[in-house]
This record gives C-alpha cells, structure tokens and sequence, in this order.
C-alpha cells in the first residue's frame, strides 16, 4: 500500500524538459482556478503546507512534482480561467500543457476536479474532451462536498448526466471527509 503521507516537495517545472530526472508513473491534478487542487494534494498527504493554497485564485503558475512515497508523481497544474478575458485555455494547453501531455507515458492518471458548488464551464468541457479524444485515464473528482446539501447534490448529479459525465468515473472529495480522501487514495492507487 502507498504511504500518502510519506510525500515531498520535488520541483516547480514551467515545462515538461525540465520534469525531475527521476522516472516516475505520474498522476496530474487539473482544474479552474480555486477548484482545491493544492488543497487536495495537501488533504491527500496529510500535510497543511506541502502545496501552496489561497483565496486568491491562479495561485499555481508551474508544474509542481510531489513525490508520494517513492512510487509516484503527483503533479500540480495551474488553474485555468483565472485570468478574466486573458489567458484561455488553448494558450496555456498549447504551451505548458501541451507540452506535458506529448508523448507522456508515465501519465497513468489524470484527476479533473469539479467544484461541487459550479456547473461544468466550456473549459471543464474542453478539458474533458482532450482527455477522452487522446484516450488519457482520468477521473473527475467533485471536490468541496461538503459545501453542499443532499438537494444541491441531487441537482449537481443531474447536471452531470446532462451533461453526459455519468458514465466516468465520480469521486465525491472533502478536504473535510477522510473517508472520502481514502476511496481517492485507493482509486489512484489501483491505477498505477
Ligand atoms: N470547504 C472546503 N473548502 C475547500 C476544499 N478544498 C479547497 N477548499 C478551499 O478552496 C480555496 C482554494 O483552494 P486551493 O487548493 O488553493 O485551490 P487551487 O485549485 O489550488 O487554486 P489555484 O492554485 O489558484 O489554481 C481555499 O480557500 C481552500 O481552503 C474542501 O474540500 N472543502
Ligand atoms: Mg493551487
């Protein structure tokens, strides 16, 4: 079993040429601005400041690798859409992003994670799409649950088979619910 806590700060990278030298099976957390993705690598490791959180959005502007364990990469993405009418996705997928997902293949998980409090914006869709259309494994992760009620869920749920996400696989996260934390663990770690 991998040991989440047993997890360090590796580097910043502002591209995929200068990811650590050490091979290692990668799993990447992307999602908007202010989703919890640093919070989320924090909650998964059981550490208050391994990565970096704020309030402020658009907080992560580099690749971070955390290594868990010695087994694997955690990898931190910026947010995307935190820069209003600036920064698109296209612009940052065609250069960081782009670049990270080349002919990656230690990419072994890719973690979308949806704000339990938001609907799917066209850069959620987009990101979906990219990951369905190259074939990559992901899983969307619902984070802030506890956020919300059972009626918001249900209406969050039904959002979801609207938009056609049903059939993918749903972790529902708290940075609050340990036991969500460790149906995510395990989930991560049956795909290494
Ligand atoms: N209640 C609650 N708050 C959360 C949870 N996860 C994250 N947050 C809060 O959401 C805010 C943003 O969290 P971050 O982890 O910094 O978000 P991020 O996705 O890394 O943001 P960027 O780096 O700007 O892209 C912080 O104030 C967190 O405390 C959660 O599960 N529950
Ligand atoms: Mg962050």
């Amino acid at each position: 079993m991998i040991d989440f806590n047993n997890a360090t700060f590796i580097k910043s990278c502002p591209n995929r040429e200068s990811k650590p030298q050490e091979i290692k099976p990668e799993v990447l957390i992307v999602g908007r601005s202010n989703v919890g993705k640093s919070s989320l690598i924090n909650a998964l490791t059981n550490k208050k400041k391994l990565a970096f959180t704020s309030k402020k959005p658009g907080h992560t502007r580099l690749l971070n690798y955390y290594d868990i364990d010695n087994r694997f990469y955690l990898v931190d993405a910026p947010g995307y859409g935190y820069a209003r009418g600036g920064i698109n996705l296209d612009k940052l997928f065609s250069k960081m992003m782009t670049s990270y997902f080349l002919n990656n293949n230690e990419l072994k998980l890719v973690l979308v994670l949806l704000d339990a409090r938001r609907t799917i914006n066209e850069d959620d869709q987009q990101i979906i799409d990219y990951l369905r259309q190259y074939n990559l494994p992901y899983y969307l992760v619902i984070t802030k649950i506890d956020k919300v009620n059972q009626k918001e869920k249900a209406a969050l749920e039904k959002h979801l088979r609207e938009k056609q996400l049903v059939l993918d696989d749903i972790y529902y996260a708290s940075i609050q619910s340990s036991s969500s934390l460790n149906l995510l663990r395990k989930g991560i770690e049956k795909r290494l």
